[in-house]
Parts: C-alpha cells; structure tokens; sequence
C-alpha cells in the first residue's frame, strides 16, 4: 500500500493528528478561504451538542429568497453562475433589486409540506436561509423592514411558520445567515456596484447594526435552533468579529451548533460546496450540496442528479464519517420543483429500507474500497496527490457490525479485506436474507448474489466479534 494512504488509513492519537493535518489541507481549497480550520480538541460540551448531528447524517437545505423571481434571468438575459448571486452577476442596483419584495407572493407556500418532503426523503434535519447574500431576511426582523413580513404582499413569517411545522414533526431546523455579506447594507461587504470598495466601508457598523441584531432575533424567536449555518467570512478575521457571533450564540442557545464559515473555528468543518474529501476525516464535517447545479432556484437549471447518485453520494460521505446537506431550490410560488421533490423521495423509499446502514453510522475501518492515488504521481488541482476514486462498495459500521454497500456487482468473489475478527453472521438488509461467507487467508469472502439483488444500491449486514474491526491476519 503507498505511503499516503497507510498514514491516512492508520488510527490512534498520534496517527490522527497526521491524518487531521492532512484531512485540513486536503479540504482547503486556493482562493476560497471560507473552509472550517480544525475545530480545537472537542471539549466535551461540544461532543454533546454534535451527538443528534452524528447520528442525522443527512439534511435538507433550502436556499429561498427574492432570487426564486428572476430565477436566473434578468432583463431577459439568463445570468450564469448560481441562482442566488444574481444580483451581483448582473450588478442589479438595490433600488430595483429591492422592488421584487413587492412581487414576493408565494401562495403555495406549506410549510408543513416542506417538512413532509424532508421527512419522505429520509432528511433528519434542515437548513434554511433566515438572510442571504442579497440582504432580505426571510422573517419578521426589527433590526430592518427589509423582510417578508414588511416588505412583500405575502406578509407572512416563513421562520416561524417552518419553525411551528419542524416542532410539531420533531424535525431539528437550522439558519444559514450571510454574516458577512449583505448587498442592501451600506456598509455590509459585497457590494462594490452601489456602495464602493468593501475597504472603505464601515463594516463594524454593519455587523453591529444589522448581522448581529438579527442573529439574536433567530435565536430568541424561534424556538430551538439546532444550527447556525454562516458562509463566506469575508473581513471577519479582524479582531472580535467572528468571536462576537459566538458569544451570541452561546449565550442564548448553548446547544446550537456552528458551522465552520464564520470566520472562527465552529463545531465542525464545512467542506467546499459539493467537495467530498477522498478518505475518512477525524472531525465533525458536513459536505453543502446541490441537487442540480444551483442553490436558489433556476428556471432552466434541469439537471437534476439521480436518486442513485444521491444515494452513492450519501453512503460515500457516510463512510467518510460525514454529513450531507442536500439543498432545494424553492420556485417564488412557494413549490419545490417537482424533479427535485421525485429525486428526494425515491432516495428516501431506499432510506425506508436501508436507513440502518446510514444513521448513526461510523466510517469505514479499511479504506481500500474508497480508491487510491494515482500511480503517476499525479496532483490534483490543489497539489494534492490525486485521488482516483473506486465507487463499487462502502462501508459503514456500529458496533459489532459492517454494513457493505454494493452500488454494482462485484466483477470476482467479493474479498473483505483481512481483520482478525471473526464473522459471525452475514445477511442482506432488506430482506435479512442470509449471505453465505466463508474465510480464506483471513479475508472474508461474501457470495453476493447475482444478479445483485437491488441494483441501485444492496447492503449486506457483516456481524462480527468485538466492537470494531481489528485489521490484519491472525
Ligand atoms: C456560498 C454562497 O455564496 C452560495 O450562494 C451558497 O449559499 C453556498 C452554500 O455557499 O458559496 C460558497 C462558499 C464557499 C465555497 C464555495 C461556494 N467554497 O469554500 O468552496
């Protein structure tokens, strides 16, 4: 086995300081500075707070605002780049941006629909933006009338309304805030085409007197707030100025987590957007994903990924010790574009059935399966080694238990790789229809069926003696 992998693979204090060392730097991506550092050695206060985080995995997200309107378009251009940024790719100046709030009227708007669809799509939480980029808060905010509820026909509190839903369902609901940028603000950074340069501006006069005020109204409004979803820390490296968001947060509601795009280290680490790390991280992370190639809603954005790639994405992170924020994109009536809604459930109906294999699962004791480095001596676009990924199988685990997942037929009789413990049972998930095994220089050999019994994705159950896998031959 090559070196870097050996290290990556290899468990144990000192070895996991080598591998967090390396996991950071394979997580950082040039020019976007925006990605969690290594949260200090977890205190056991946060080791509570991330416990319902470890065992969800899997959440929605909902980027929804003004943007659903133009929907990528303005002026009868389509504007590239993400649905949500349409305001800066087409440099729209806040006086006209501002008057789609008097268009805002999403009257198909249930709250308690949305949750039903995070709750068929097997999500244990969800994330949605409280404010954006562009700077309108999606509740009623004190701190500026440029909110639903004072500024747009519709008037009604969209928070409160999913926070009420969310209680009734047991469903933990999280805010992503733009702490940093705000293109309505005069002095919130971003917006160079009304406001000038963010290096003239005041910018603690911003935060003060907007960001912060409005992150005390979401954690005093709303009930519990399982987390606080900030993004793209720009200028927040000065002095206090992510501190003072913290100090916030634990002072109304300890429990809520942090993200890792504040500015300071948070619970845990947010990886680049629909950046899944190559190998097991030795940290709380979670990867934000689209569903297509957007966050706000685009009108001609249809490329939906499918429910297996969904799936294989899912258990992937999974065996990687992390969680996956899978977002939507609302259109401005309030629906959730249908494809999305399809996609969503159907991963959910394989939830249904194999759920175990994916909450409150830990990472994979091998590694082997999750690829290797290019022989070639190959560097990836960050100059790190690159990664060829193998996509056949995963792992995930509990206590005295694999889960295998099989996204194609094994090609040869599927070979574990050697652990000393013994096997104790091997059965199929969804059926619990027994496996047949047998042991041959301390690998085991699983007799999958073929053809494979359910070709989206089969998990076979591998019992074993002991808690966690001790790997070699005996
Ligand atoms: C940010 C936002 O700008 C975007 O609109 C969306 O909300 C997304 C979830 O987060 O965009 C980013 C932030 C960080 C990275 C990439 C896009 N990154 O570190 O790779």
């Amino acid at each position: 086995m090559p070196p870097l992998r050996r290290r990556l693979r290899s468990r144990g204090f000192a070895a996991g300081t080598v591998v967090a060392a390396l996991a950071f730097s394979l997580l950082s991506v040039p020019g976007l500075r925006t990605q969690g550092r290594a949260p200090e050695p977890q205190d056991p206060a946060q080791q509570k707070r991330l416990e319902w985080f470890h065992q969800a995995k899997y959440g929605l997200f909902i980027h929804w605002g003004l943007y659903a309107i133009p929907a990528g378009e303005w002026q009868g251009r389509r504007i590239p780049g993400i649905g949500e940024w349409i305001m800066n790719r087409a440099r729209i100046p806040v006086r006209e941006y501002g008057q789609l709030a008097g268009q805002f009227n999403p009257v198909k708007f249930d709250a308690g629909e949305w949750v039903k669809l995070a709750q068929d799509a097997g999500m244990k939480y969800i994330v949605i933006t409280s404010k954006h980029h562009d700077g309108f808060a999606l509740y009623q905010s004190k701190v500026s009338t440029y909110d639903v509820v004072d500024a747009t026909p519709f008037g009604r509190d969209i928070l409160k309304e999913l926070a009420e839903a969310c209680a009734k369902a047991k469903m933990p609901l999280g805010f992503y805030y733009s702490q940093a940028q705000d293109w309505h603000d005069p002095n919130g950074a971003g917006n160079d085409w009304d406001f000038g340069p963010d290096d003239r501006k005041d910018f603690d006069k911003y935060l003060r007197g907007k960001a912060e005020p409005q992150v005390r109204e979401l954690l005093t409004g709303y009930g519990p707030v399982a987390l606080l979803w900030f993004d793209t820390p720009r200028m927040m490296n000065v002095g206090d100025r992510a501190r003072r968001f913290t100090d916030i947060v634990r002072k109304l509601q300890p429990d809520t987590l942090i993200d890792g795009r504040l500015g300071v280290a948070g619970d845990y680490v947010t990886t680049g957007d629909n950046v899944i790390p190559p190998d097991v991280q030795n940290t709380a992370w979670e990867v934000p994903a689209t569903i297509n190639h957007t966050w706000g809603y685009k009108s001609y954005d249809h490329d939906w990924k499918s429910p297996g790639t969904i799936i294989f994405k899912l258990v992937d992170i999974v065996s990687k010790g992390g969680n996956y924020l899978l977002n939507v994109g609302p259109r401005a009536d309030g629906i959730i574009p249908e494809p999305s809604q399809y996609v969503l459930r159907s991963a959910g109906a394989w939830l249904k059935v194999n759920g175990e294999a994916v909450y409150g699962a830990g990472p994979t004791p091998f590694g082997d399966e999750l690829g290797e480095p290019s022989s070639k001596g190959a560097k990836d676009l960050r100059g790190q080694p690159l990664m060829l990924a193998r996509t056949e199988w995963r792992v995930t685990t509990k206590p005295g238990k694999l889960y295998v997942t099989f996204f194609a037929e094994p090609r040869a009789p599927f070979e574990l790789p050697a652990m000393t413990n013994t096997v104790k049972r091997a059965y199929r998930l969804a059926d619990g229809a027994p496996v047949d095994f047998k042991v041959q220089d301390g690998k085991t050999v699983l007799n999958v069926e073929r053809p494979i019994y359910d070709p989206m994705a089969t998990v076979v159950v591998v019992e074993i003696d002991g808690p966690a896998v001790i790997r070699g031959t005996r």
